[in-house]
């Protein structure tokens, strides 16, 4: 409970409120997450609360348009991923807390304290296309012990699967900003209280429901699909008519954050499936920055988070950018989809 609420807790219907509205500290020792990651989540959320702030302040904040440049990943930055970014790296170079950092915006991964316990790999701004549009957008980030017998900077680090994680969230630059994280004892959703400069905890243990009607792909790539995924879409399209006897609702905000953070609240399917649109590059999602901690908080959520081959979090990376195809949500839907492929 905060210090700003006076609330009797004796009270049987206020009760379940305690263990609500806690500060995020609090609430991570209730899970035993050691201090020292509590500590480098604080540091994360440190740069996410500055990034949420020049976010809303839009235009204002003179961060708005492209650079000339172009990033790693050939898409045109804009100035808000370059002021993400190096809030990130700096922020998190400086605590001591990482030996390494890897980001969607940087070609390498990047060296930090020798020391330092942990490796982050972030995507500074997901869904950047909506930056200038003011939609929804949002900071991905995944942690994982650093090995004690490389030294840091060496990319090799980060080759360690999703199943390693320890930590895995996202801060969405929403109406509200919010956290979304799971040390792997639930997934929980939390919400920054400007009036005190905290983020609290609203809801614990969010958990995906088993089914849905309610789908979310890029439909204009519809012709560059395989044929498993050609049939299941156009399946769930024919809706009452169809196999499926039940009509289905179609989503895409063009921000996986968005997307997911929807799926975790209501249900849903998401899913970026291999496409020969660009030959050399069947797959858009990256594995490290956005596949893996999204699998770790659909999961932790009941949810399911797979390829058309397996288990996302079970791949080994060989590359810190690696690409690959996604297929998450809703237990029951996810497996549905699945089948298709047999
Ligand atoms: P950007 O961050 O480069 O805009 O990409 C966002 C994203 O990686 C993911 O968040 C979306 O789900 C997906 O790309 C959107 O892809 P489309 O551009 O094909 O809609």
């Amino acid at each position: 409970m905060t210090d700003r609420f006076n609330l009797n807790l004796a009270n049987p219907l206020l009760s379940n409120l305690g263990n609500l509205m806690q500060r995020l500290a609090p609430a991570l020792r209730q899970d035993n997450v050691p201090l020292d990651l509590i500590s480098l989540i604080k540091t994360i959320l440190a740069a996410t609360k500055e990034i949420s702030f020049r976010v809303s302040q839009g235009h204002l904040g003179d961060v708005m348009g492209s650079t000339l440049d172009e990033n790693i990943q050939g898409e045109v930055q804009k100035q808000l991923d370059v002021v993400a970014n190096e809030l990130f790296k700096d922020i998190l170079l400086e605590s001591g807390f990482v030996k390494a950092i890897s980001s969607e915006e940087e070609d390498h991964s990047v060296a930090g304290d020798e020391n330092g316990k942990y490796i982050v790999s972030f995507d500074p701004l997901d869904g950047s296309s909506n930056i200038d549009i003011n939609s929804l957008i949002g900071t991905i980030f995944s942690i994982h012990e650093a090995p004690k017998d490389m030294a840091a900077g060496d990319d090799d680090m980060f080759k360690q699967s999703g199943n390693k994680q320890v930590c895995a969230g996202y801060v969405l630059y929403g109406p509200s900003t919010m956290l979304v994280m799971t040390t792997g004892s639930g997934t929980h959703f939390y919400v920054l209280d400007r009036t005190h400069g905290g983020f609290l905890l609203v809801e614990r243990n969010v958990q995906v429901p088993v089914d849905t009607n309610e789908f979310a792909i890029n439909m204009s790539n519809q012709r560059f699909w395989q044929a498993p995924m050609q049939n299941y879409i156009a399946d769930l399209i024919a809706g009452d008519t169809g196999p499926r006897e039940k009509n289905f609702n179609m989503r895409w905000i063009a921000a996986m954050v968005g997307d997911i953070h929807r799926v975790l609240c209501r249900g849903g399917i998401f899913t970026y499936p291999a496409d020969s649109k660009k030959p050399e590059q069947p797959y858009k999602l990256r594995l490290m920055y956005e596949a893996n901690p999204m699998a770790f908080l659909l999961e932790q959520a009941g949810g399911l988070a797979m390829t058309s081959q397996g288990r996302i979090m079970d791949i080994e990376p060989e590359s810190i950018h690696q690409r690959v195809e996604v297929i998450m949500g809703s237990k029951n839907e996810v497996e549905k989809c699945l089948s298709y492929y047999k």
